[in-house]
């Protein structure tokens, strides 16, 4: 089953004025479909013909010498300009909302950081690349990687890329790249990367945030815990610190005061809308779950 240019998820002039219906047309029409052309040219006959292009990727290193550069290129640029164009939309920008912002605040502090981080990636990358927001199944991260080289073949899952080359910009932008860069914030689909966040499988936290806390004498389910019950249980153990047989208690009540912060800074209601990682944390620090055993 040879590989085919997705059509465009919105008209070639759609993300005027940031990105100009002649660049969409070219890189779109042009360079895309010669990065299918010349994946299906390499594949066509060889055992490979029928893999899925993420398997591919995934697995470079098992691939004839021969074939590897040719999928790594064509295959790569195949996989990554088809997130490009559905990573895009007219009116978009602005910033995601849900768990997804949740883990850009846990990585880079908040939003404005992770675009600027965004721009001095984008500034770094020499020549052709791109700039990639990632997710290793534990947190998001800002990579970069040059060609047409993916993410995906370093295990990650992209979730946006940005695209460097010139081809992307140069028709409206020439030389400034950093323009270009700020026009492409203000088209991100933010739906459609929150998407694909939310998609990832993770570790199963239902277990953890069933269980029941004694908050003030009550029992509260540790995925209905607020910021305001947090800080009032900090408040609490802080008030036994000391106390002969509550050797842990300092710590503990330190970690119901670092969780009503955490909550605080994603905007998270309850413990129930953080990460994964983030909920094993503080779960293990607060002894919800046995320290070191993770899981039950
Ligand atoms: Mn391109």
């Amino acid at each position: 089953m040879a590989f085919s240019v997705p059509d465009l998820p919105y008209a070639y002039d759609a993300l005027e004025p940031h990105i100009s219906e002649e660049t969409m047309r070219f890189h779109h029409d042009k360079h895309h479909q010669a990065y299918v052309d010349k994946a299906n040219a390499a594949l066509d006959g060889t055992p490979f013909e029928e893999a899925r292009a993420d398997d591919l990727l995934r697995s470079l290193d098992e691939l004839p010498d021969d074939l590897r550069d040719r999928v790594r290129d064509n295959v790569g640029g195949h996989v990554n300009h088809s997130l490009f164009w559905t990573s895009m939309k007219p009116d978009g920008g602005g910033q995601p909302g849900g768990k997804l912002l949740g883990a850009i605040k846990g990585a880079f502090g908040n939003f404005k950081v992770f675009k600027d981080t965004m721009r001095g990636a984008a500034a770094s990358v020499f020549g052709s690349g791109w700039v990639w927001l990632v997710d290793d199944g534990t947190r998001v991260f800002i990579v970069t990687t040059t060609n047409q080289d993916s993410p995906v073949s370093d295990g990650l899952t992209p979730l946006l890329g940005l695209d460097l080359w010139e081809h992307a910009y140069y028709l409206q932008y020439e030389n400034r790249r950093p323009e270009y860069v700020d026009a492409w914030l203000e088209v991100i689909d933010w739906e459609a990367v929150e998407a694909r966040y939310d998609a990832i499988t993770r570790q199963d936290v239902s277990d953890i945030l069933l269980r029941t806390v004694s908050i003030a004498g009550v029992e509260t389910v540790f995925g209905e815990i607020d910021k305001e019950s947090a800080k009032k249980q900090a408040a609490e153990l802080k008030a036994l610190q000391g106390w002969g047989p509550m050797a842990k208690v300092g710590s503990i009540a330190r970690a119901w005061g670092e969780l009503a912060n955490t909550l605080d800074k994603r905007d998270a209601a309850t413990v129930a809308e953080l990460d994964a990682t983030t909920i094993i944390t503080a779960a293990t620090d607060l002894w919800v779950i046995p320290p070191g055993r993770g899981m039950v």
